[in-house]
């Protein structure tokens, strides 16, 4: 019985483990150092699913570098992503999303009016910073292809699973290639869906540069950690034991 007492409290001191690192997300405290830029070196915030994710803090340490983490958004109906306030955030963002597969989702560079964002975030949104969600008037959903045109996209997301959310000052854009993803001018108030030529097509890197760097928080809701390899080898080893458990009892 030492045994199973002992793969118990491991168990327990996982659990206690994941609860006091739930919720937030340093970039460098958490991550270990710089997320990088594309699907294939971003940073995976890992942890005990579920536990919600409600706010990723990191840095611009060099100029313009852009950071990139792989999440769950496990209540998509009720999914936001913003940048916070102008001390939260100090620089000019923009927030980019893409799917599983790295496929570009919906990109903001300056949020909607704090009056066209019908449910406001707790902490509201500062100027030139970024929101991604719903729950914006319908007309600031627009496609990169017709940019003018109010309402020509319609908010939503795939469902829950893996996402990439990227977070770029605002003079770097992604791209496919040498084609922007987005429409990357004027206005930039609207919460933009991609351009049908790339929307199913892989970023594979980032156009433009700046000096600028900062510091960032990135709110978020409906985000829960993703799973964590090192927390389902405790769980698999308490497993077993208990199935040992049972075979020396038969
Ligand atoms: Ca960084
Ligand atoms: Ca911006």
């Amino acid at each position: 019985m030492k045994q199973a007492q002992l793969w118990l409290s491991s168990i327990a001191i996982a659990a206690l483990m994941a609860s006091a690192s739930a919720q937030v997300w340093d970039e460098t405290a958490n991550g270990g150092g710089d997320a990088g830029d594309l699907p294939s070196t971003a940073q995976v915030v890992a942890g005990n699913p579920n536990n919600p994710l409600t706010r990723i803090t990191g840095r611009m340490a060099t100029g313009g570098e852009v950071d990139m983490f792989a999440i769950l958004i496990c209540d998509p109906a009720n999914f936001y992503a913003h940048t916070g306030s102008t001390s939260e955030t100090n620089y000019d963002t923009k927030l980019v999303l893409f799917d599983s597969q790295g496929r570009p989702l919906w990109m903001n560079d300056d949020r909607p009016s704090v009056a066209a964002i019908t449910s406001l975030p707790p902490n509201g949104v500062g100027s030139f910073r970024s929101y991604i969600g719903g729950g914006a008037s319908a007309g600031f959903y627009r496609s990169s292809d017709a940019p003018n045109t109010a309402g020509s996209a319609t908010w939503g997301l795939p469902g829950p699973g893996l996402y990439y959310l990227a977070i770029a000052h605002w003079l770097r854009n992604p791209r496919v290639g040498i084609q922007d993803i987005f429409h990357e001018s004027s206005p930039y108030e609207p919460i933009y869906a991609p351009k049908a030529a790339v929307a199913n097509s892989v970023i594979d890197n980032w156009a433009g540069s700046t000096t600028t760097t900062g510091t960032y928080t990135i709110h978020l809701n409906g985000v829960c950690f993703v799973p964590e390899p090192a927390s389902m080898l405790v769980l698999g080893a308490g497993l077993a034991g208990l199935i040992g458990l049972r075979r020396r009892k038969k």
